[in-house]
């Protein structure tokens, strides 16, 4: 492990050594005020302590923000491009140290190697892509209506920004919040997911070790309701940045637009991917199954609806199931391994829940459906690859997000069928078709209501310069990702130099 500067005492527990992780707050590691901390867990063997990290409170999160208050009065004047040099030090930094943080992070988190890898991976891209933002920042010069008059707009940061991240992508989303907004002169406070916390705690490291400076980023780890409830409220915060699940950013969006923060939401999916009768098959299996059995499930953009052409929805079936009997369940830091657990005990059960209620609803359990215990899998919350087959749109099965490897397979009779029901939902994160017919391509690119569409692959695997968000319930509007990410953690100012040294009246003083 890279981490050992940012930890407390090895404390010993009765089978495991663990460390003691601490806040990092105006550029020290200090404990929580509460003196309580909370464990991390290996969701793919209990018996294995990740870490002990500060349970934090409201006065934890004050002193977080009132350093990010002091240090912006000077962040904000740092050159751009010096900031974003900062910026592709860590990046640097994070190619060197990726094994040992994918490691890290299969062991919080669960999912395989290889996707511990990618995560990684997307923060150093993000890294690379906010750095070379250092220099552009761009806005608007434009001609006055007014002679010896000039205008333009330029970006200014907003002040402190609060950001909750999810667990599901430990690194990489963190440094979707993390790197725009300090690329753009603000300071931040970051409250990592409570299964996951080290991870954002390794990006933090890496940022401090590259040289940003005290106070400019901040992490308070602990639960929701603590820890990231008291940047809601606080005057000091001025943008909130949150992934989650749809209720909890309903509330998150309530609360803070009593102070007119600005708030982004990145919240929940209900992903459909499309096969019609004319698609390469081959290549539709493997894509639904990666889009549905790739992180367990437990993405926003996971697939957890293949909505497929009468024509070939026999044949589909069939050869789907088989290869997802295929799969091989266990723990990720085993390479061979394809699929890793749950995050938690009541993820697993929530997903174990969905089973039983597409059972009630009519739908046909095709494969999976259970619990994976015997051996040292029942140390984790692991549960077979699991396919529902001639599901109703309408059941909830189909409508609501599960976040675990559950798929249910509709049958549809054409294009409109298809783009019906893949549209007739809550959310709108993302979509995708597979067809060799390039009209049905772009009536589907145009039609599919989601804030991302994939054609001949899976509903994810989003790169980091496009805008990544979506419509309806996933969210309010806004876009992580490239350029929205700079849209979101700047503000427009427009600036008027008139040099005609009299006073000239917009709108009154035209010439006809
Ligand atoms: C998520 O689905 O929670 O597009 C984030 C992807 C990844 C990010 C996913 N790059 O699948």
């Amino acid at each position: 492990m890279a981490t050992d500067t940012l930890t407390g005492p090895t404390i010993v527990g009765s089978a495991t050594r663990a460390k003691v992780y601490k806040n990092f707050i105006d550029g020290e590691w200090v404990e929580s005020v509460s003196g309580q901390t909370f464990e991390n867990l290996n969701p793919a063997d209990t018996r294995d302590l990740v870490g002990i990290f500060q349970r934090s409170v409201k006065a934890d999160v004050d002193a977080a923000i009132a350093a990010a208050k002091r240090a912006y009065a000077k962040w904000r004047l740092v050159p751009a491009p010096r900031r974003a040099e900062i910026i592709y030090r860590a990046a640097e930094m994070l190619i060197e140290r990726k094994e040992d943080y994918s490691r890290d992070m299969t062991r919080e988190m669960g999912k395989v190697l290889k996707e511990t890898r990618g995560d990684v991976q997307e923060a150093i891209d993000t890294a690379y892509y906010f750095a070379g933002e250092g220099r552009r920042l761009f806005g608007p010069t434009t001609p006055s209506e007014l002679p010896n008059k000039f205008a333009m707009a330029i970006r200014q940061p907003l002040g402190v920004c609060g950001m909750i991240a999810p667990w599901n992508f430990p690194m990489a989303i963190p440094s979707w919040k993390l790197l725009p907004a300090l690329v753009c002169g603000n300071t931040c406070v970051i409250k990592p997911a409570q299964d996951t916390p080290l991870s954002t705690y390794n990006l933090v490291k890496v940022l401090s070790d590259a040289g940003v400076p005290k106070g400019v980023v901040n992490i308070v780890s602990g639960f929701g309701a603590d820890a990231g409830a008291p940047m809601l409220e606080h005057p000091d915060v001025r943008a909130i940045s949150f992934t989650g699940s749809s209720s909890v950013g309903r509330t998150i969006g309530t609360t803070a637009a009593q102070s007119f923060k600005h708030c982004s939401l990145e919240l929940g999916g209900k992903n459909p991917m499309i096969v019609l009768d004319d698609a390469n098959l081959d290549l539709a299996i493997e894509g639904g199954l990666w889009g549905a059995f790739g992180t367990t499930g437990q993405r926003c953009t996971a697939t957890s609806r293949i909505i497929v052409q009468k024509g070939v929805y026999s044949e589909f079936i069939e050869r789907y199931v088989e290869r997802a009997k295929q799969l091989k369940v266990g723990n990720g830091l085993d390479e061979s391994i394809d699929m890793g657990p749950a995050i938690n005990e009541r993820q697993l059960i929530s997903d174990l829940k969905y089973v039983e209620i597409g059972q009630s609803e009519g739908a046909r359990l095709k494969c999976g459906g259970h619990r994976l215990d015997s051996g040292d899998l029942r140390h984790g919350f692991f549960m077979e690859p699991t396919v529902f087959v001639d599901v109703n749109p309408k059941m909830r099965i189909a409508q609501e997000e599960i976040f675990g490897p559950v798929v249910s397979i509709i049958p549809c009779d054409d294009l409109e069928d298809a783009i019906e029901i893949a549209n007739n939902i809550e959310y709108g994160l993302s979509s995708a078709l597979y067809t060799r017919d390039v009209n049905k391509a772009f009536a589907a690119m145009r039609d599919l209501y989601a804030g991302i569409t994939y054609i001949n692959a899976p509903t994810i695997g989003a790169e980091v310069h496009l805008p990544f968000g979506g419509t309806k319930a996933t969210g309010n509007g806004h876009r992580e990702g490239g350029l929205g990410a700079i849209e979101f953690y700047s503000e427009w100012k427009a600036v008027y130099v008139d040099y005609s040294d009299r006073l000239q009246k917009a709108q009154i003083d035209r010439v006809d």
